[in-house]
């Protein structure tokens, strides 16, 4: 509730500060530390995801280098950069676990008990709607944020390193600050599998968010 009303206030205010920032050179250098989503360690298996990320904008063009580790090791990892462009938006912390129907582990799951785990539905309202899909060929426009097959698989020690030029949306070159890097994936224990690509909860689940700010 706490967070619904930050959210409101937020708005206006960020509208009045965005008119400041069209004036914003389309050129620079930018970056994100990645951490991981707070779960609770026993439901996400010790998932410790963390990265980083760094962007350099020419034009519309995203010069993208990420490298991450800690994920599950040979399957594809869905990565975004997320948020509304015209508000800044915030990475979830385990408050967003409201455990409105999470598909994980059925035999003990109670609606609207804290499974100690954030999915994608529950961390939606801070981090926003897919701005750029971090796939390896082909599209990279939301359309695309679910198709694993173009996403890049961790290696057998779970780390990754991704870099593509992008050209993406004129507001999301012009607010990315406003904006964060979301990585997705990961093997829960809480299911007889070894694999994250037998549950869309799985596959989709966010294990390391970073907020993108200016580097120098
Ligand atoms: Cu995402």
């Amino acid at each position: 509730m706490q967070k619904r009303l930050k959210i409101a206030f937020a708005v206006p205010v960020t509208l009045l500060l965005s008119a400041g920032a069209a004036a914003a050179v389309s050129a620079g250098n930018f970056q994100a530390d990645l951490l991981p989503v707070p779960h609770d360690h026993v439901a996400d298996g010790g998932s410790n995801v963390t990265g980083h990320a760094a962007l350099r904008l020419t034009g519309r063009t995203l010069d993208i280098t990420l490298n991450a580790s800690g994920l599950t090791p040979n399957e594809p990892h869905a990565m975004h950069i997320h948020g509304l462009t015209q508000s800044k938006n915030e990475c979830p912390t385990l408050a967003a676990d409201a455990s409105t129907g999470d598909p994980i582990d059925p035999g003990s799951f109670v609606a609207g008990t804290p499974d100690g785990l954030v999915s994608l539905g529950e961390g939606a309202p801070d981090y926003g709607p897919i701005d750029v899909s971090m796939t390896v060929v082909g599209d990279t426009s939301p359309s695309s944020g679910l198709s694993l097959e173009r996403f890049l698989s961790a290696d057998a020690n779970g780390n990754l390193a991704y870099h593509r030029s992008v050209v993406v949306p004129k507001d999301v070159a012009k607010n990315l600050t406003n904006l964060h890097i979301v990585l997705h994936g990961a093997d829960l224990p809480g299911d007889a599998d070894h694999s994250s690509l037998s549950s869309l909860f799985e596959a989709t689940l966010p294990v390391a968010c970073g907020e993108i700010t200016t580097a120098r």
